[in-house]
């Protein structure tokens, strides 16, 4: 539907052609509309390669000859019949009841999610994931599913990376029609980071649904199973898994974290099943789960719920791997790892190694580690080509027991201190943001509840402003809005309630609302708004997944949009294309669609004339195309 508006769109009328030409000339239709696609990725890159990219300006460079990574080689025919499969013939429950029955631990791969989100501030395009589809198809049809969508890279894909994170979701789920796609859903939170209205997060969900979700992994960021069920009455609703969701925080076998113990986590277990859960989610985060901890929590849950479990943890303690191992001797069916070079650190453990550990054992995962080892160098030379997002994280720290960061909350809450001048104080904004987590009734900390955390913190280290002082009645204290936000109750409510004097403080009196947020406002009117971006966007034409898109995040979408109209569908460059441009005599060859390619050479850049534009010399396909952009240095 996008592109035979973009032909409505003025920018593709004030040029040369005529309208009536194309209306009469149907087979020169297709050509111009490539034409133009073809002229706005000159410019793109023309701009780039001029100006620079500003995500990446002052950061540091892939390596000098880095290598391009190479996709893998197929290893078999086709693909073999996987979890998608039996999803597809047999429903969720069967799918569930197939996991209890495995001796195998089952795998996920987190890679192309949570892997990139932990350890490279989520930049990983979707052309890097699409170039490796085919061989997790191919070579790892065993796996039980890919993590590939959700979490921070929805409004990354839009914010950041110039492109449509349905797009992505649609294509991979094509490349790999064998093995079930999962996504991360913060439940009434959506993608976002607020209280979504319950049709909003209903339509959200059917969307997914059938766009190519398969998997859902649903939490809820105080862990309130109340503010669950919209969302995962939805995931039921579609025939997908509904993969309800505990947070792991504190530990279960400290005395002093009574608040988290193992009947707490076992009655969210129970509450999660009643739900309507076919597989229970044990997600820790921020990697806190220990493996003597994980021996009695599995072992617990596992008898007492009964459903199969899905354990996802991060490895920012260096001990992930152990916890996993050990979850697998408690009888855990499914555990999250990523491959080999997006693992470790705030990223999760190594997953051929894990492979490796359960070699000979009644748990061996029955993948195949060359296929693996594979994969991961080509993952490895995906990862050089994002240098300017690695995190400055250079050993595993036990620190994390201190302040329970999750994993990929850890890299942004450094790189936000570092532009507020605080780099030098990090282990002070470590120990604030345990702090408030206690002064906070010690929550679940996962987006969005850990950002409030992190702002509070944040502040009270720029401030120099004490637990003591923060608490205390007579001193004025301005809080951030999100914190007043979460204490209305606009996240909804922790276990046993935000600190009645704390909330007294920050809201001035004002009653909090401890309902369910989504159950007081009101829906949204879908075709209204479907009618509101259209107009914002010249009359465009917005589908369903446009129109979930916006109802995320309006002004993200709206930018993205307009951003796309000028410079088209520059997803389709090489990585190191899209963050550097090109330089004189560099030849790239791009696939718009199947079989319609573009081969580009940039053979010159020009001089910056008097208006401070520079023309861009390129051949397409042999033909000499110039583009002329403004010099912004
Ligand atoms: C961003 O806006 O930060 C990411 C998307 C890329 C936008 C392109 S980069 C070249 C051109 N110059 C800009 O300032 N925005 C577009
Ligand atoms: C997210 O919500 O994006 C997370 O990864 C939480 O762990
Ligand atoms: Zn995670």
């Amino acid at each position: 539907a996008f592109v035979e508006n973009l032909l409505k769109h003025p920018s593709f009328l004030d040029n040369t052609y005529s309208t009536q030409f194309i209306d009469t000339t149907p087979e020169l239709f297709d050509f111009k509309r490539r034409k133009d696609r073809a002229t706005k990725i000159l410019r793109y890159i023309a701009d780039i390669s001029v100006n620079g990219h500003p995500d990446v300006a002052g950061r540091p460079r892939p390596a000098e000859g880095a290598k391009l990574p190479k996709s893998p080689d197929l290893r078999a025919a086709a693909p073999a019949d996987g979890t998608k499969q039996l999803l597809d013939r047999e429903g969720p429950q069967a799918v569930a009841d197939w996991m209890l029955a495995q001796k195998q631990l089952l795998l996920t791969d987190t890679t192309m999610r949570d892997g990139h989100q932990s350890l490279l501030a989520t930049r990983m395009r979707t052309i890097d994931m699409l170039n490796v589809a085919d061989a997790y198809a191919h070579n790892l049809p065993q796996l039980f599913s890919v993590e590939c969508w959700g979490g921070a890279t929805f409004d990354v894909a839009y914010r950041f990376l110039q492109e449509c994170p349905w797009k992505r979701l649609v294509d991979l789920r094509e490349r790999m029609p064998n093995v079930m796609t999962q996504m991360l859903l913060r439940a009434s939170n959506g993608v976002g980071y607020t209280n979504y209205p319950d049709n909003v997060v209903e339509k959200f969900v059917a969307q997914a649904a059938e766009s190519g979700v398969d998997v859902f992994r649903v939490f809820d960021s105080l862990n309130w199973v109340e503010n669950m069920r919209v969302a995962m009455d939805a995931v039921i609703e579609a025939n997908k898994v509904c993969e309800g969701t505990i947070c792991y925080t504190g530990d279960i076998l400290d005395a002093d974290r009574a608040k988290y113990d193992l009947k707490y986590y076992v009655d969210m277990g129970k509450d999660l099943k009643a739900a309507g859960a076919h597989v229970l989610g044990l997600k820790d985060m921020a990697g806190l789960l220990k493996p003597a901890s994980a021996r009695v929590l599995i072992k617990a849950l596992k008898e007492e719920v009964g459903l199969p479990i899905h354990f996802h943890t991060h490895d920012t303690s260096g001990i992930s791997a152990a916890t996993v191992l050990a979850a697998a001797e408690a009888g855990v069916d499914a555990a999250d790892a990523a491959m080999d070079a997006f693992s470790g650190g705030t990223s999760q453990p190594t997953l051929g190694s894990i492979v490796e550990a359960l070699e000979n054992t009644d748990r061996a995962t029955g993948l195949d580690i060359e296929a693996i080892r594979a994969i991961s160098n080509y993952w490895e030379g995906v990862r050089e080509q994002y240098a300017a997002f690695e995190s400055s994280l250079k050993a595993p720290a036990s620190e994390v027991y201190l302040h329970e960061m999750p994993g990929g909350q850890f890299t942004n809450l450094k790189a936000q201190a570092r532009s507020l001048g605080l780099e030098e104080r990090w282990h002070e904004v470590a120990k604030s943001y345990a702090e408030v987590n206690q002064m906070f009734g010690d929550i679940v900390k996962v987006t969005p509840s850990s950002k409030v955390v992190g702002d509070m913190a944040l502040m009270m280290v720029t401030q120099g402003l004490t637990r003591a002082e923060v608490e205390d009645p007579k001193t004025d204290v301005s809080f951030p809005d999100s914190v007043i936000d979460m204490m209305r109750g606009n996240l909804g409510q922790p276990p046993g309630g935000f600190p009645k004097a704390l909330v007294k403080k920050v809201l001035k009196g004002d009653k909090p609302n401890t309902e369910r947020p989504g159950a007081s406002l009101p829906p949204v009117d879908l075709e209204a708004v479907r009618a509101e971006v259209s107009a914002k966007l010249d009359g465009m034409e917005i589908d369903d997944e446009d129109l979930c898109g916006y109802l995320m995040y309006p002004k993200v979408f709206t930018d993205y949009m307009t951003r796309h109209l000028e410079y088209g569908p520059v997803r389709i460059l090489p990585t190191h294309v899209y963050f550097y441009g090109m330089e004189h005599g560099d030849e790239i060859e791009v696939s718009l669609a199947p079989g319609k390619t573009l081969n580009i050479r940039l053979s010159a850049i020009g001089e910056t004339n008097e208006e401070g534009e520079v023309k861009v010399f390129f051949e397409l396909n042999g033909q000499p195309r110039n583009i002329r952009v403004p010099n912004r240095k």
